[in-house]
């Protein structure tokens, strides 16, 4: 049996309740094949993918905290350091009732090679817990931040592990985050998370970055393959962090996005959404898409799925994982969508990937094409022990670069390796053959 194959069994066997994970490591161990074959003696002798697809450390904790009733709430922790070889562990923490081992597994696989490849010293970890913020009231938010830090502070430093925001944890939970721990360390340590307020340590274009690094890479793939962004009408999913900034950025570059949704429902806005209304609902009010469709009234609302039966040139998944399943992949072919990038981690199923490759659609993989925000943390992490801060406009102009720099190194990898187009292959190659080459010369740690 060849190296790859022997370990996508063994992955399979050690983890049989890990669906997510299973997913995302088959997903990078089928791109890297060539590449294990060209070294295959060497990479067995060291153990490398036993190593690389094994969490080097995982914490789980209790996080008791008390509501506004008086009754005591109890929810699960958790911190996976995945994989630490090129720079400190680094990556999100996420508030959601679906997380669980497998997800935190397969977003800190994910981000070891997201951080490899926007070129910046960080290894891949990621974090949370299964509260749901949902409906809870702003003390209950502040109460739960600190019984989290309580457990979490043991484990992350400036040159340990470096957490930040993902799906329910933005400005306000990082704040009451960074709050408790820098009482309970009695010190300034302001590297410690990314993604802070301006006022204690933030980088100015942290929160816009994963959606708008997604549109300069999603202009540039289509730039590279004789398309123009501008005149292009794009959906987009999700109304969070990412969605909320792509469509900002999509609008500035001259495309049209008509779409975007929650857990509940979606909104299409013929129109083009409104991106000041949307800021409204969902970052002011926090509140469902129904209150954009009653502030909008050409804008309809459906409940459910279903923004990828709607006509575009471009679709931007930036809600969660597994939201773009082989039937949405087929109705997105069926309408003439030339490109799909992916704004969340892991939003695509495996088979509605390979229709969508197999049918001509540019496809980029979110650890590519999201890895903006990550890379512009890692530049609050350089302004934090610079003690200095960049301007939007430099913050901005870097992020460009890297994202620009991310699509031609996975478009050479890809070509190297005799996979042309292939952007899935070119990004994990990328991303693996750096943390490979470290570990490697780091001998058996
Ligand atoms: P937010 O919490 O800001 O927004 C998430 C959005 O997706 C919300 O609109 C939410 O709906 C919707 N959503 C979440 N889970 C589900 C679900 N299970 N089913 C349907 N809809 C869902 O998160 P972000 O925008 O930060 O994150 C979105 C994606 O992007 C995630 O995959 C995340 O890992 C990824 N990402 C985020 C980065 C960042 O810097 N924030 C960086 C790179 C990737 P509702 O409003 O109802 O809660
Ligand atoms: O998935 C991701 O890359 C993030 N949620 C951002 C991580 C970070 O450390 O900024």
């Amino acid at each position: 049996m060849s190296y790859v194959d022997e370990i996508k069994q063994r992955v399979k066997v050690q983890n049989p309740s890990q669906p997510e994970f299973n997913q995302a490591v088959e997903e990078v161990l089928e791109s890297v094949r060539a590449v294990v074959e060209r070294n295959e003696e060497r990479y067995r002798r060291e153990a490398l993918l036993e190593r690389l697809t094994m969490p080097e450390r995982n914490f789980t904790f209790t996080i008791p905290w008390v509501d506004d009733n008086g009754n005591v709430q109890v929810n699960r922790g958790y911190r996976v350091q995945f994989n630490g070889a090129i720079g400190p562990y680094k990556g999100g923490l996420r508030f959601h009732p679906t997380v669980n081992l497998s997800v935190m597994k397969f977003l800190s696989f994910e981000q070891t090679f997201k951080n490899s490849l926007t070129g910046l010293p960080m290894g891949g970890a990621k974090g949370g817990s299964d509260f749901d913020p949902k409906g809870k009231s702003d003390r209950e938010i502040m109460r739960f931040c600190q019984s989290f830090m309580t457990e979490l502070h043991r484990y992350i430093g400036a040159d340990e592990d470096v957490p930040a925001g993902d799906i329910g944890v933005g400005a306000r939970e990082i704040g009451y985050m960074f709050g408790q721990y820098r009482r309970i360390r009695g010190a300034y340590k302001g590297g410690v998370l990314t993604g802070k307020g301006l006022s204690y340590g933030g980088s100015l274009a942290r929160t816009e970055a994963t959606g708008y690094g997604l549109l300069y890479i999603t202009q540039e793939i289509l730039k590279c393959n004789g398309h123009d962004l501008a005149g292009k009408t794009v959906v987009v999913s999700g109304a969070g962090n990412v969605a909320t900034y792509a469509i900002q950025k999509a609008w500035e570059l001259g495309a049209k996005p008509v779409t975007c949704s929650d857990s509940t429902g979606w909104i299409y806005d013929p129109e083009g959404i409104d991106v000041a209304t949307l800021r409204e609902v969902k970052e002011v009010r926090r509140a469902r898409l129904t209150e954009y469709a009653a502030l909008r009234p050409n804008a309809q609302y459906h409940e459910g799925k279903g923004v990828w039966t709607v006509k575009c040139d471009v679709a931007l998944p930036c809600a969660t994982q597994n939201e773009l399943l082989i039937d949405d992949a087929k109705a997105l072919v069926a309408n003439g969508c030339m490109a799909v990038i992916e704004g969340a981690n892991m939003p695509t199923s495996l088979d509605a990937t390979k229709y969508l490759q197999d049918n001509g659609v540019l496809f980029c993989p979110g650890k590519a094409s999201n890895a903006g925000g990550v890379a512009v943390s890692g530049l609050e992490m350089s302004q934090n022990s610079e003690r200095r801060s960049w301007t939007f406009e430099e913050v901005d102009e870097m992020l460009k670069g890297i994202m620009i720099r991310i699509f031609h190194n996975l478009d050479d990898a890809a070509r190297e390796y005799g996979m042309e187009g292939n952007y899935v292959a070119g990004a994990n190659i990328a991303g693996f053959l750096k943390v490979a080459d470290a570990m490697m010369s780091q001998g058996v740690v």
